[in-house]
């Protein structure tokens, strides 16, 4: 419950952004106004403290270019907004999808595209909106973190995570494809913990990131070559007889089939593919072998490349076979889904004729390819919600193409985003302080209630009641069109959300009980303790029939993916920014103080090579587009890779996703219902300008 503090009205809040940390946080409001935000300490986890975007929160909900009412434009591109209420815009998309059922005899010419705006449970409000309708096209995979959960389905058999705090237990530390210390700042304390308690840190990345600067050995990996490095380290293990052989045997099937593999693998080859000395593997491969407990976790940056999901099974297995799997301090970490078991009834996959509903579905990653070619019914109108797919997307050429063929395009955002600014229709939406909600996380196991502390910023609305004034919309059009709760409050959809297993995970009896504070989810601290691996054969399947029957190879055989040619010879990396996230908080007055335009870094020898002088523009181009971008000269990158962050910088037209999607991920399928994407194997060359 809102309590009051020093003349102020303090709410709890969660922070609903795509992020590990999913922070606690604190909002101070005086006479309806938001004016400052801080951490919750109540949560175990993020302990009181934000990140910087976090504490800048209250800048973005008063952004001057806060959208504030409906927008619409009778002809796209004209450049010119005209303000209209919201029964007008109501009116247009209702209209328009009634055309288009008439035209077309189904809701398939209508399309969804969300994804990770804001991962608050009830804004699964935009589906159960579309559900409730019958078949409509809906996005679905993830453009995120799909390959890797699949490779942990292979060998686990499921996705789960020890408290991130059970890492100060560990004696190694391996951070591989991860950058904490900018994507989660909050297990940086551990990280540190783990140190001062006698831990040695590694981290593995192509780029000597900020988390490789705190680390005690740093693994300048080649990109997209991790598999070849754990199958080295496993290789060098295995000849020295540091397995460990009873957790072998016991708990895995497929060892004598993995290790037959192993002994067949040229160990001088493995090692120039990961680009690193053999005194450097070896002396990795004698920690890997000898200290245990050994702590892993396996960033989302790992799996952006084609083989990313068989590189994880390389780690897996390397991680199996020293037993380093089910201890405290142990174990493989990537993300889990254990706290997001909610009834999903919001989600309304049953349609008001009982069935569930026919949707049909397309691979986020490849939306613009698929539906170009959809004819059967064609795709006609969009709705995009929590979503800025003309900065996050890959193939962004085909998708304007796509843009162009559409008769409605709405967007509901928080900005005028470049996807806003490509739409027929732009409804403001609330942020997380103007509305009720509920924030689980993918990494630690805490849950907590999102109250709401001011009222929706001029005519903004949440999701759910733009959802809800849709449905009732139609159903005045067409009495009982959509059988999405209209008239439920946020209060009783939350209700519904709630299972008795749920409210036992928290230990609580009523969802009202996490305005008191945030829970820790009752789930066991270190995964797989029990070792009840939930495969076919109930253990860690070096050797995965599963995998075998997708089209996959059975084991963590060593696969290469896509390098650098003659005509683009840098690998173009575009990770995660460490002020903005993906898309949003690049626009906020602080991010812009110290992040004021994009830079593109480059290895000393690379810009000598091309003649570049650090701080002027030059051109980061392939077959897709180009990019004019300034050039920042460091030794952090290797002189085969040139390193964009991805984000959106409103003042430019600065996309590194005009250059990516040429290759899927080798994974995803299982979990997310389609691949992921390669971001990360693609090649550019540079120029100056
Ligand atoms: N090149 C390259 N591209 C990438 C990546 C990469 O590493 N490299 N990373 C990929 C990854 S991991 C991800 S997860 C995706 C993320 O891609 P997106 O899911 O598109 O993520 P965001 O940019 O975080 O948010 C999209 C929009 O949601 C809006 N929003 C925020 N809150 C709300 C709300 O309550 N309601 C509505 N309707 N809108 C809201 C924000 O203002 C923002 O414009 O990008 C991917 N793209
Ligand atoms: N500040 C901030 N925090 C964020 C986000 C953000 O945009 N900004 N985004 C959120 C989201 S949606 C996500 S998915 C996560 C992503 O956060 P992370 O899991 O940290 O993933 P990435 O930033 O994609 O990549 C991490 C590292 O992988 C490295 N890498 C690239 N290719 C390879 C490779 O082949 N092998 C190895 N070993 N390393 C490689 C990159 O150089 C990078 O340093 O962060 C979340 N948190
Ligand atoms: S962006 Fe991440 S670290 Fe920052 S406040 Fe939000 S959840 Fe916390
Ligand atoms: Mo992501």
């Amino acid at each position: 419950m809102a309590f009051q503090q020093d003349g102020y009205t303090v709410t709890r809040h969660v922070c609903p952004r795509n992020c590990y940390d999913a922070c606690g946080m604190l909002a101070y409001t005086k006479n309806g106004v938001l004016r400052k935000v801080e951490g919750d300490p109540a949560h175990g986890y993020t302990r009181g403290k934000l990140c910087a975007k976090g504490y800048s929160y209250v800048q973005r909900v008063y952004h001057p270019e806060r959208l504030k009412y409906p927008l619409y434009r009778s002809k796209r591109g004209s450049g010119s907004w005209e303000q209209i209420s919201w029964e007008k815009a109501m009116e247009i998309i209702a209209t328009k999808m009634l055309e288009l059922r008439e035209r077309y005899g189904s809701f398939l010419p209508l399309g969804l595209n969300k994804y990770s705006g804001n991962f608050g449970v009830l804004h699964n409000a935009v589906e159960g909106m579309f559900n409730s309708i019958g078949p409509t096209t809906q996005a679905t995979g993830s453009p995120c973190w799909s390959a890797g959960l699949d490779a942990q389905y292979y060998d686990f058999g499921a996705y789960i995570t020890s408290d991130p705090e059970e890492m100060v237990k560990a004696r190694l530390v391996l951070l591989w494809g991860v950058n904490p210390a900018w994507t989660a700042v909050h297990s940086m304390p551990f990280v540190y913990q783990a140190k001062e308690q006698g831990a040695k840190i590694v981290v593995i990345d192509p780029v000597y990131t900020t988390t490789a600067k705190k680390a005690d050995i740093y693994i300048q990996v080649n990109p997209g070559s991790d598999g070849a490095l754990a199958l080295a380290l496993a290789k060098i293990i295995l000849t020295n007889n540091q397995i460990d052989s009873r957790f072998i045997k016991e708990h895995t099937v497929g060892w004598t089939e993995f290790s037959d593999y192993l002994s067949s693998l040229d160990l001088q080859e493995l090692i120039s593919l990961s680009g690193q000395k053999t005194a450097v593997v070896e002396e990795l491969a004698e920690l890997v072998g000898t200290v245990k407990p050994v702590w892993f976790w396996l960033g989302f940056g790992l799996q952006r490349h084609a083989y990313g999901g068989q590189n994880m099974r390389a780690i897996n297995a390397l991680a199996a076979m020293t037993g380093n799997i089910g201890l405290p301090g142990a174990g493989v970490h990537y993300a889990h889904l254990e706290t997001w078991n909610y009834s999903g009834l919001i989600k309304n996959y049953r349609s008001h004729t009982g069935s569930l509903v026919r949707n049909r579905y397309v691979n986020i990653n490849q939306f613009a390819e698929e539906m170009a070619k959809a004819d059967d019914p064609p795709l006609k109108m969009l709705w995009i919600s929590c979503r800025n797919l003309l900065s996050q997307d890959a193939h962004q050429a085909r998708l304007l193409q796509l843009f162009a063929n559409l008769e409605l395009i709405v967007t509901v955002d928080q900005f005028l985003t470049p996807t806003a600014l490509q739409s027929d229709l732009v409804l403001p939406a609330a942020t997380h302080f103007e509305e009720l909600d509920l924030v689980s996380s993918y990494w630690h196991h805490w849950v907590g209630l999102n109250e709401q502390a001011i009222e929706p910023y001029y005519e903004s609305k949440s999701d759910l009641h733009i959802a809800q004034l849709l449905a009732k919309t139609l159903n005045s059009m067409e009495p009982g069109l959509s059988n999405f709760p209209s008239e439920a409050t946020a209060e009783e959809i939350l209700d519904r959300e709630f299972n008795q297993e749920v409210y036992n995970l928290l230990g609580i009896s009523h969802w009202r009980e996490l305005a008191e504070g945030p829970k820790r989810a009752n789930l066991a601290r270190i995964a797989w303790e029990n070792r009840a691996f939930k495969t076919p054969s109930g253990k860690f399947e070096f050797f995965s029939r599963r995998a075998l029957r997708n089209g996959l190879p059975a084991m963590a055989e060593l696969r290469l993916g896509p390098t650098p040619c003659a005509e683009y010879p840098y690998w173009f990396l575009t990770s995660h920014p460490q002020h903005g996230l993906n898309s949003q908080f690049h626009n906020l007055e602080w991010a812009l103080k110290v992040n004021p335009e994009p830079v593109a870094y480059l290895h000393p020898a690379t810009a000598r090579q091309k003649g570049i002088k650090p701080d002027t523009m030059i051109r980061v181009f392939n077959e897709k587009g180009q990019l004019v971008v300034k050039a920042e000269v460091t030794m952090e990158v290797p002189p085969h890779v040139i390193l964009c962050h991805q984000g959106w910088f409103p003042s430019t037209d600065f996309n590194v996703n005009r250059l990516t999607g040429s290759a899927l991920t080798d994974m995803g399928e299982v979990a997310t219902g389609g691949r992921g994407m390669a971001f990360y194997d693609t090649f550019v060359d540079i120029a100056k300008i």
